[in-house]
């Protein structure tokens, strides 16, 4: 990569910065949930790196923070990603995108690039949905997916809701169409989360398309007893339908050709030598084809039905978010392969499982993303690795279309 000295200086202070925040010292995993001090420090840190640029920022009615490069209006050309992280997340999925957006404006105005149009760097707030349950939370209010009193009334593990922790009124949540008329393009770069690009000897490639994906949340109602008391045939254990289910969806996903993941579990009162009162589980179901995944999911319905009623175990299910296929825009994937191609750099275009901002403001403004490469392919995990080199060459290829997107009069796709 031929990135400049001050891309390479300006990537290690940020990162830098950035990585002592919400990071578990034993595992070095990253907890940075939505509304907590570790996401207060990066929100501040945010502000600061974009007032140190002279950015103006705001926060919208949702509480996504905005850096403005010149006047905000309509027709900007807008880029980021998420500071927030999957419990035990990595370093890069999210703060990538943020770090190399606020590299390619510094590289651009070095460059001496005066914009036809204004640009800003989004920070979209519970992208993981890591505290509140749904994924993209802050794209999926502004856009209208996701009904602000539902949203509200979404608790976190300690039974605290958005409407207690929240940063912003509460009473603003919802719809931001003024936001989002503001949008001409938005592009966000983000590590694969894949192996991919590393496959096919690539740095950089561009998204064609996300798979359907969908959360539901699976509640085992038994009854708490004595675990050394209880004869076997008097319990109502919620444990053994609860296996049934993470072993009977994992031969469905093999059947229907898709990804299930049930990767959160609580159990109620979770004590040795108690038999648990109830267990909730969260299904995560993703596949190239959304009917084969909704297919699955209702067979696996009925699967803890017939597991529960069998043990005295009540079975509640409920689908908490569903995002159905996204393809990127046609029109703005040309451009950008246009402009890297002619910046030397061959980007495959390749389509993911993993869900994003930018695939909930998909249905609304045209929209594209770039991928760099991660050679391990690992994600959601303290182990998630990008090279340095990687790192710059997607802050230079984010730099070239915002560019290329920036200098056009008319609308950018
Ligand atoms: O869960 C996801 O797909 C994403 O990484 N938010
Ligand atoms: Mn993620
Ligand atoms: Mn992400």
């Amino acid at each position: 990569v031929i990135a400049s000295a001050a891309t390479r200086a300006g990537f290690d202070a940020l990162w830098a910065e950035l990585s002592p925040v919400g990071r578990d010292p034993r595992t070095g995993g990253y907890r940075r949930f939505a509304w907590t001090r570790a996401d207060a420090e990066l929100r501040e840190w945010f502000v600061a790196t974009a007032t140190v640029r002279g950015m103006q920022v705001e926060v919208d009615r949702n509480g996504n923070q905005w850096a403005w490069w010149g006047t905000p209006g309509p027709g900007a050309v807008v880029t980021g990603s998420h500071l927030d992280s999957v419990p035990g997340g990595g370093a890069f999925d999210g703060p990538l995108g943020i770090v190399t957006a606020f590299l390619a404006v510094d590289h651009l105005r070095a460059s001496g690039v005066v914009p036809a149009r204004p640009l800003a760097i989004v920070n979209f707030i519970e992208e993981e949905g890591g505290r509140y349950g749904i994924a993209c939370l802050g794209s999926r209010l502004m856009v209208g997916a996701v009904d602000p009193a539902t949203a509200l009334a979404l608790r976190d593990d300690n039974g605290d809701t958005l409407g207690d922790t929240i940063g912003v009124d509460p009473r603003g949540l919802g719809p931001d169409p003024e936001a989002l008329a503001r949008i001409g393009a938005y592009v966000e770069l983000h590590i694969e989360q894949g192996r991919a690009l590393d496959r096919e000897g690539a740095g950089i490639g561009v998204a064609s398309a996300i798979w359907p994906h969908g959360r539901w949340h699976f509640c085992f109602g038994g009854e708490g007893n004595h675990a050394g008391t209880t004869r076997l045939e008097d319990r109502r254990d919620p444990m053994l339908p609860f296996a049934e289910v993470v072993t009977h969806v994992r031969a469905l996903a093999e059947r229907y050709g898709i990804l299930t993941t049930v990767g959160r579990v609580r159990v109620d009162p979770n004590g040795t030598n108690a038999i648990p009162a109830q267990v909730d589980a969260w299904l995560d179901a993703r596949g190239a084809e959304a009917a084969l995944v909704e297919e699955a999911v209702r067979e696996l319905t009925s699967h803890a039905h017939a597991a529960g009623s069998g043990r005295g175990v009540r079975i509640d299910v409920q689908r908490e978010s569903w995002t159905p296929a996204v393809d990127f825009d046609a029109t703005l994937r040309s451009r950008l392969l246009l402009a890297l191609d002619a910046a030397g750099t061959s980007a495959p275009v390749l389509p993911t499982g993993a869900g994003h901002d930018a695939g909930i403001l998909a249905s609304v403004v045209p929209t594209s993303m770039l991928f760099v490469r991660n050679p391990t392919g690992v994600s959601h995990s303290p182990e998630e690795y990008a090279d340095d080199s990687d790192c710059l060459a997607g802050a230079d290829a984010l730099a070239t279309v915002l560019e290329d997107l920036l200098l056009r009069a008319e609308a950018p796709a």
